[in-house]
């Protein structure tokens, strides 16, 4: 189920966060439970709930979440390839009502996804 927002405490820095990178649009952080061995969250400063709260205003937002994780992606090591990942709402796995990107690599990933 959508619950408490934890990423807006984390953004406000109201708790504390393994942060990789910040700028004006967005944070990435480590996730608290990795499944993988680099398992980044890309978070945009904004609150935009879900996927499908994102309008054609979010453009440059949702183009930076795939630019910061193109870099994250270079910096961590993840030459071989990894996995980008936006779960939306309850049926697609979402936990956390603050869009965000998970970025995940480290390992070949399996496909279908669980
Ligand atoms: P999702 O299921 O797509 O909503 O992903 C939410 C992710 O957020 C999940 O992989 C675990 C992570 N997460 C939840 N709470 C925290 C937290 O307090 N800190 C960090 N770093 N990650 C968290």
């Amino acid at each position: 189920m959508l619950n408490d927002n934890i990423f807006l405490k984390i953004i406000d820095k109201h708790i504390p966060a393994r942060i990789l990178h910040e700028d004006d649009l967005c944070l990435a952080f480590h996730d608290i439970g990795p499944q993988a061995p680099v398992h980044v969250l890309i978070v945009p400063r904004k609150v935009i709930r879900t996927h499908d709260d994102l309008t054609a205003e979010d453009a440059a937002i949702i183009a930076r979440l795939h630019l910061v994780a193109i870099q994250l992606a270079k910096q961590l090591g993840l030459e071989k390839g990894y996995r980008l990942i936006i779960n939306c709402k309850d049926s697609g796995g979402q936990s956390v009502p603050h869009l965000h990107m998970h970025l995940l690599g480290g390992r070949p990933m399996s496909w279908p996804p669980g």
